[in-house]
C-alpha cells in the first residue's frame, strides 16, 4: 500500500514502556543465547562467569551476610540478584532506544562485553571463552531494535501519519522472543546438566576395593549417642561450602594433579596413579571457620585416599618451605603450614568418601583433607596442584580478611533438644564436641547456669572426629536455658567469651532455651 515514491514514515512516537517490554524481551534472549552457546561449547555461563567474579570480589562483611542470611541458599539469591539487575537494565535501554536506538545496541553490547570479560577472566577459560556472552549480546542488540520500533498501522489512501502502532504484533513478536529465550536457556541447562550427569557416571565404582574392611563397616554403636546426629555424616546431608556456582569439568580419564615449587622431584599424579599407591582410610571431622556456635557447616566423614607426607617425602621437600599451598580447578587457592603436612598428622589427599568415590559437590576427582584445620585453609576440593612455597602466597581468603592460620576451635553442640517445647520428665540432652587433633576428654552441660554436669562420652575413636555425648535430664515445667562446653586432651576448656566466625572461628558456649511443659 505504501507509494514507493513516498520520504520516509514519519517517526511513531512510541512509548517508552513499550521500549522496556521490548528491552527485557530482547534481554531474556541475548542471555539465552549466550546461555546455550556457551553450554553447547563447554565454556562457562556468562552468568556464572559474572556471578563468580561477584564472589571472588566480594568483602568479607558481605560473604558473612550472605551466609548468615541465605545460609546455602546465598547461590540461589545472587543468580537471581543478576538477574534482576540485568532486567532493570534491559528495561532502561529498551525505553532509552525508543527515542535513541544506538543506546539499545550500545547498551546491550557493554553488557555482553561485560560477560565476555568476566567469562575471559575466569579459571581455565581462555579468551574463547567470552565469545557465547558477545554473539549472545549481539542477538539480543539487533532483536531490540526491530522490537522497539514497532510496525506502525498502515493507512489507506495519501496520508502518510500513522494512526499508531501496532500493538498486537509487538505483543507476539516480543512474547515469540521471549519465550524463545526461556525455551533457549532451559535447553541450556540440559545440556549442562547433561555434562555433570556424565561427570557423575565417570566416578561411579572407580575406586578399587580396599585391602581391609572399610571403617564404615567398623564404627561400633556406641560412637553414636545423640538421637538426631549420626556419628558417621551422610555424604548426601554433608554440608557443602565452597565459591564454585558450577562444578569444575573434570574428566578422570585425562585429568591429572602436580606437587610443584620448593621440592627436589616434582611430581604429576593422574587418578590411576594415584588409585594404584596404598590406599588408607581415616575419620575426620571436617569444620567451616564460617560455622557459628552451634552451628551446622560440621561434618564428619570416612575419607580415603593417600597420605600427603608420602608424596611430600617422595617430592622431597626443600629447606625453606614453609607453606603448602593448593590450588583448584576452579582457581581457588588455600594454604597451611609445611608441619602440618609432616608431623605425623593424616593429611591426606581424598579420592573417596563414606565408602563412595568422592562425590562432585565434594571435590572430585580428588581434595585434601587436613585433620585439625579449618576447610578454608586446607580443604581444596577439585585438587589441581600442590606447591610448596613461603608465605608470600596468599590463599583465597586471607586478602579477604581471614586469617592465615585456621587451627579448629575446641567446640561443642547441643543437638537434642533444640529450642522449642518439650515435655516434663525424663529427657536427653545431647550432642558433638570437637578439638581435631587434640581429642575430646569431657563435656559439661548446665542448665540455667546451675553447676556443670558431665555428660556421658561416646566411643572415642579418634582425636580427628567428633564425639557424641549425653545427658540424663529430669525435665520440669518452665523455661530452661541449657548450655555446654568441652574440654579437651590438653586439659583446655573451651572458652565461655564469644568471637565472631571471622577471622578465624566462632567461640562461645551452645546455649539452647528450651519450653517444658
Ligand atoms: N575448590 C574449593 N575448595 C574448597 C572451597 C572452595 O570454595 N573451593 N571451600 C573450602 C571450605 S571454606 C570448606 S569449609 C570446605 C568444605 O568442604 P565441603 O563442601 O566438602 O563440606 O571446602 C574447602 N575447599
Ligand atoms: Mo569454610
Amino acid at each position: 500500500m505504501t507509494d514507493p515514491d513516498a520520504p520516509s514514515l514519519p517517526t511513531l512516537a512510541v512509548p517508552q514502556w513499550v521500549g522496556a517490554v521490548a528491552g527485557i524481551a530482547s534481554g531474556v534472549l541475548a542471555v539465552a543465547v549466550g546461555m546455550l552457546l556457551a553450554a553447547l561449547t563447554d565454556v562457562v555461563s556468562p552468568i556464572d562467569a559474572v556471578g563468580s567474579e561477584v564472589i571472588d570480589r566480594s568483602p568479607r562483611w558481605l560473604k558473612e551476610w550472605a551466609i548468615d542470611t541465605f545460609g546455602s541458599q546465598d547461590k540461589f539469591v545472587l543468580r537471581l540478584g543478576i538477574v534482576v539487575i540485568l532486567a532493570i537494565a534491559a528495561a532502561l535501554i529498551g525505553a532509552a532506544a525508543t527515542r535513541r536506538p544506538w543506546v539499545g545496541t550500545v547498551g546491550f553490547l557493554a553488557f555482553g562485553v561485560i560477560g565476555a570479560l568476566a567469562a575471559a577472566h575466569r579459571p581455565g577459560e581462555t579468551a574463547g571463552a567470552g565469545i557465547p556472552s558477545v554473539l549472545g549480546a549481539i542477538v539480543g542488540a539487533v532483536v531490540l531494535r526491530v522490537l522497539a520500533r514497532p510496525k506502525p498501522i498502515e493507512v489507506p489512501g495519501p496520508s502518510q501519519v500513522p494512526l499508531g502502532w501496532d500493538r498486537r504484533r509487538f505483543f507476539i513478536t516480543s512474547g515469540a522472543a521471549a519465550g524463545v529465550g526461556v525455551m533457549a536457556i532451559g535447553l541450556s541447562k540440559a545440556v549442562a546438566d547433561d555434562r555433570v550427569q556424565a561427570v557423575r557416571r565417570a566416578t561411579n565404582d572407580s575406586l578399587p576395593p580396599l585391602d581391609d574392611p572399610s571403617l564404615l563397616d567398623e564404627v561400633p554403636a556406641d560412637a553414636t549417642a545423640s538421637p538426631e546426629t549420626p556419628y558417621i555424616t551422610p555424604n548426601d546431608d554433608f554440608y557443602r561450602i565452597d565459591t564454585a556456582l558450577s562444578f569444575p569439568r573434570a574428566d578422570p580419564a585425562d585429568w591429572s594433579m602436580e606437587i610443584t615449587g620448593m621440592v627436589d622431584t616434582p611430581l604429576t599424579l593422574t587418578y590411576a596413579d594415584l588409585l594404584a599407591l596404598p590406599q588408607e582410610e581415616r575419620i575426620v571431622t571436617l569444620c567451616c571457620v564460617s560455622n557459628k556456635v552451634g552451628g551446622e557447616y560440621i561434618g564428619n566423614a570416612v575419607w580415603r585416599g593417600v597420605m600427603l607426607r608420602d608424596l611430600l617425602e617422595r617430592a622431597g621437600i626443600r629447606p625453606g618451605a614453609e607453606q603448602v599451598f593448593s590450588t583448584s580447578l576452579d582457581g581457588w587457592t588455600c594454604g597451611f603450614p609445611v608441619e602440618a603436612a609432616m608431623d605425623g598428622r593424616d593429611a591426606m589427599i581424598v579420592l573417596g568418601m563414606n565408602g563412595s568415590t568422592l562425590p562432585l559437590e565434594h571435590g572430585f576427582p580428588a581434595r585434601l583433607v587436613v585433620p585439625g584445620l579449618y576447610g578454608y585453609v586446607s580443604a581444596t576440593k577439585w585438587l589441581q596442584s600442590i606447591e610448596l612455597t613461603t608465605w608470600d602466597r596468599e590463599g583465597y581468603w586471607v586478602p579477604r580478611g581471614w586469617s592465615r592460620l585456621g587451627p579448629i576451635k575446641t567446640q561443642s553442640r547441643i543437638d537434642v533438644p533444640r529450642s522449642g517445647a518439650i515435655a516434663a520428665g525424663r529427657q536427653k540432652i545431647a550432642g558433638v564436641a570437637w578439638a581435631q587433633q587434640r581429642g575430646i576428654a569431657k563435656v559439661e552441660v548446665r542448665v540455667d547456669g546451675g553447676d556443670w554436669q558431665e555428660a556421658r562420652l561416646a566411643a572415642d575413636l579418634t582425636d580427628d572426629a567428633w564425639r557424641q555425648w549425653v545427658l540424663d535430664w529430669e525435665a520440669t515445667p518452665g523455661e530452661h536455658l541449657l548450655e555446654v562446653r568441652a574440654t579437651d586432651k590438653t586439659g583446655d576448656t573451651q572458652t565461655e567469651e564469644r568471637a565472631p566466625v571471622a577471622p578465624d572461628g566462632a567461640t562461645g558456649h551452645h546455649r539452647v532455651k528450651v519450653f517444658v511443659d
